[in-house]
């Protein structure tokens, strides 16, 4: 499984958009494939890999919107714009959540370096995630610096999510590495019973660093 997660391509791109009628506007976006069926828990500290599956019969395995099958990042002006694709649509509001779950976060962590829980295990700078817990969706930003919370813009569209920040709303930062990640809690609110079921595949990709994905785009 993982061998066959290795071998997809991962696209890069970068597009030069031309706005009709006004000055043109560099559009900066890196999109990145995910493998389908790949829901799991456990990261491999080498790797970042997630290093084991969900058996199938579990209800994990079997909510297919946990799973990511395209994520990307996208900057226009001052404006990013964080997105992921699932392999079904998301669930409609008040569609309760299956086998115990009680919260899921489909998000982007914004890191200061390659985040490693043994090599290098550096405080994240910001959260921007959506949340949905069995009743309505919800999007914010957490800034760990400050541990402020604000709601951010976000849209669900079938299988598609998307979460917008602005580039004030990251302190200005020069943004170099962001992470997409799932995670499902269980249990209480509020408790730390919450597992990362899907992250990036690591293709030997020259600029990929452990569950970290560079920007901007090479
Ligand atoms: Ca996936
Ligand atoms: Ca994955």
């Amino acid at each position: 499984m993982r061998g066959a997660v290795a071998g997809l391509l991962s696209v890069v791109v970068v597009a030069l958009m031309l706005v009709p009628g006004a000055v043109s506007a560099k559009t900066l976006i890196m999109v990145v494939e995910d493998a389908e069926g790949d829901l799991g828990f456990g990261v491999d500290p080498h790797t970042g890999g997630i290093m084991n599956l969900w058996p199938e019969s579990t209800p994990v395995a079997q909510t297919e919107y946990l799973d990511m099958v395209s994520t990307w990042m996208s900057l226009r002006k001052d404006v990013y714009t964080f997105g992921m694709e699932l392999a079904v649509p998301l669930p409609e509001e008040g569609t309760p959540l299956p086998g115990g779950m009680k919260l899921m976060e489909w998000a982007v962590w914004i890191d200061p370096s390659p985040y490693n829980y043994i090599t290098n295990p550096v405080a994240p700078l910001f959260l921007i995630a959506l949340r949905y817990d069995g009743s309505a969706y919800s999007a914010i930003l957490v800034d760990y610096e400050t541990m402020v919370t604000t709601s951010t813009p976000f849209s669900v569209d079938g299988a598609k999510l998307e979460l917008q920040f602005t580039s004030a709303s990251i302190g200005d930062i020069a943004m170099e590495w962001w992470s997409p990640l799932v995670r499902v809690w269980w249990g209480i609110m509020g408790s730390a019973a919450s597992w990362f079921v899907d992250a990036v595949d690591l293709p030997l990709v020259e600029g990929y660093a452990y569950i970290d994905l560079p920007w901007p785009p090479a």
